[in-house]
């Protein structure tokens, strides 16, 4: 039969399950955009400006699992998603970046937006393709969405010519069947063999690391923890794969940039089991600890193991599967809970740890702004378990790793590795698109907000009830106080004024002022009700920064300490010459 090359790549998208191509049209794709009215399956978004495509995809899939869709018009289009594209690529996020070519069917030179697009996108996604016939669109795309899911998920980049798009193609959708998933990689037998010596050797204290990669190995991970009775940290981004209420949560990382409690007990222990993670230079706060060794390192990636810290034992694993295959081997040891018991010692140490974290928290409440931990804590309360929150880069990501408290994977969705300034507000969209049943509610630096916050606008249309939580402290906060602590004065990084009311007028936002933590409850609940009765809002947040999160504080002690002495008095001098003429 013969079908255009927008019916067929519509007819790909629907067979991968690709519910939203998020993106602007311009005159290449229009053929797709036409066909894309008709489609059952894919609903095609309008953006207001293309990053947010990319960072909407990614909040689409760290919030469902599911994989969506970038599409794109040629250069412009795409250099503008780059942003959102590089985040998914260092994140492991898989999308389908759909962009579409220049005609190559004459040979005429400057063309409309042409610029060499596979080079662009070749260093931020795992692979590109560019189909060379109307018959080869379908089979290309349906490669594509695999290898995104595969592995390490990431973005996969399809650049379809506006040729494919017009013109018809004769095709046999009777032959389009996609090609199986490939199977994880199964771990040997003799590693797992090895992972359970080395964690169970007598005098063995385990110290459990997990990052997003074990996200579908929750009930193995806990069963793990029990019954080797070792305390569990997790990356930024595998917060709430273990359960943070159970009493062998340590912390979100475990160095100079956890609070003393879990630096202690992670000192002591003898061996650690990384699952799922990589040691990156955000999730670790610059290197801020080394693993007690020796290191199991367990990923899906062979790439990963041993990359950042030498890895006793490597081993390319799916997550779950790994863990039910030392489970069966700790079973063939009769390894059980160290004696049956729960080691009372430890699980008072961590208890007693988090409420003095706690009670230090409380002696630091602001004397007249909103002191973001009761704000974290309101947020929980008022929206529920269910919540999904959005972080962006700067100061609200580490104050929502340190503050809330998680019981599941896919509840926090932050920018770590790539850490790119506008992800919250285009994510939480994304978020509440994939999980229209869950609360969503989005934490913007107001700074990242003058980014992307026009998306508010793609929000109201789409009649989506996030919650959008402005930390309005008039500064790139997360800049500016490294510039106080090193050279005690900011330099470009206190933000002109701008009345964030308006701009939720201007888009059609309901919006409310919070200025004080005991107008907390009261806003919080208000902005929980506008969003249940299916409505967006803005909340503009007083926030106070004054009480610096363990994260900045242990980067600022692990960077300085790293410098060469002769630097080191530098910085000091400078810093206190100045606080003098000042
Ligand atoms: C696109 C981009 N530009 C610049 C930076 C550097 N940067 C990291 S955090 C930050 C400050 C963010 O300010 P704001 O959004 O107001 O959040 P705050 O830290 O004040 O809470 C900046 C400028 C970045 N990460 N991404
Ligand atoms: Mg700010």
């Amino acid at each position: 039969m013969k079908l255009t090359g927008g019916d067929i790549v519509v007819r790909a998208l629907e067979a991968e399950g690709i519910r939203f191509a998020f993106g602007i049209p311009g005159t290449h794709n229009i053929e797709l955009y036409d066909a894309l009215e008709d489609a059952p399956g894919t609903r095609p978004v309008l953006v207001t400006d293309e990053q947010s495509a990319g960072f909407m995809a990614d909040g689409y899939w760290r919030a469902s699992g599911e994989l969506a869709c970038v599409n794109l018009v040629p250069g412009a289009g795409l250099t503008h998603a780059l942003s959102g594209i590089a985040e998914a690529f260092m994140d492991g996020v898989p999308m389908l970046v759909l962009g579409c070519g220049i005609r190559r069917e004459h040979a005429r030179a400057y063309q409309l937006h042409d610029i060499d697009q596979l080079a662009i996108a070749a260093p931020i996604t795992k692979a590109t393709f560019r189909p060379a016939t109307g018959a080869e669109l379908y089979p290309v795309i349906r490669q594509a969405c695999a290898l995104a899911r595969s592995g390490t998920p990431g973005p996969v980049m399809v650049e379809v010519s506006i040729d494919h798009y017009l013109a018809r193609h004769e095709v046999d959708p009777a032959h389009w069947a996609a090609k199986p998933e490939p199977l994880p990689p199964l771990p040997g037998r003799e590693a797992v063999r090895r992972a359970a010596a080395l964690l169970t050797a007598p005098g063995a204290k385990p110290l459990l690391y997990v990052g997003l990669g074990a996200r579908g190995a929750q009930a193995e991970l806990l069963a793990l923890a029990e019954r080797l009775e070792a305390p569990v940290s997790a990356t930024i981004q595998g917060k709430g794969v273990f359960p943070e209420s159970h009493p062998l949560f340590l912390w979100t990382g475990f160095g100079a940039a956890a609070p003393p409690f879990a630096r202690e007990i992670a000192e002591q222990r003898t061996v650690t089991l990384a699952i799922g993670c990589r040691f990156s230079e955000v999730g670790t706060a610059s290197y801020s600890f080394t693993p007690p060794g020796p290191l199991i390192h367990v990923d899906i990636n062979p790439d990963v193991l041993g990359k950042n810290f030498p890895a006793e034992l490597g081993i390319t694993a799916d997550a779950a599967v790994f863990l039910r295959a030392l489970s069966a081997e700790l079973d063939t040891r009769a390894v059980g809970r160290s004696g049956g018991q729960a080691d009372q010692d430890l699980r008072g140490r961590i208890s007693a740890g988090h409420a003095s974290v706690g009670a230090e928290r409380e002696a630091h409440r602001s004397a007249d702004r909103v002191t973001p931990f009761v704000l974290l804590e309101a947020l929980q309360r008022h929206f529920g378990p269910e919540t999904i929150f959005t972080a962006d880069s700067g100061n609200g990501t580490f104050l929502a790793m340190e503050c809330l408290r998680l019981e599941r994977p896919g509840r926090l969705l932050a920018p770590v590795d790539y850490s790119c300034m506008g992800y919250a507000v285009p994510a939480a969209i994304g978020a509440k698109l994939g999980r229209p049943d869950a609360p969503v509610v989005a934490l913007a630096g107001d700074g990242a907000l003058l980014m992307t916050g026009l998306e508010l606008l793609t929000a109201a249309s789409l009649g989506l009830p996030v919650a959008v939580f402005v930390l309005r402290d008039r500064e790139l906060a997360q800049i500016a106080q490294f510039q106080a602590t090193a050279f005690n004065r900011r330099t470009a990084s206190v933000l002109p004024d701008f009345h964030v009311g308006s701009l939720a007028e201007a888009v059609g936002v309901e919006w409310i002022g919070l200025e004080q933590d005991a107008e907390v409850d009261e806003v919080v609940a208000a902005a929980q009700r506008i969003t249940a009765a299916g409505r967006p809002v803005l909340v503009d947040v007083a926030i106070d920064y004054a009480e610096k999160t363990w994260f900045t504080r242990g980067v600022v002690k692990t960077m300085f300490a790293r410098l060469p002495w002769r630097d080191r008095i530098r910085f000091v001098l400078r810093a206190v010459t100045r606080k003098l003429r000042s």
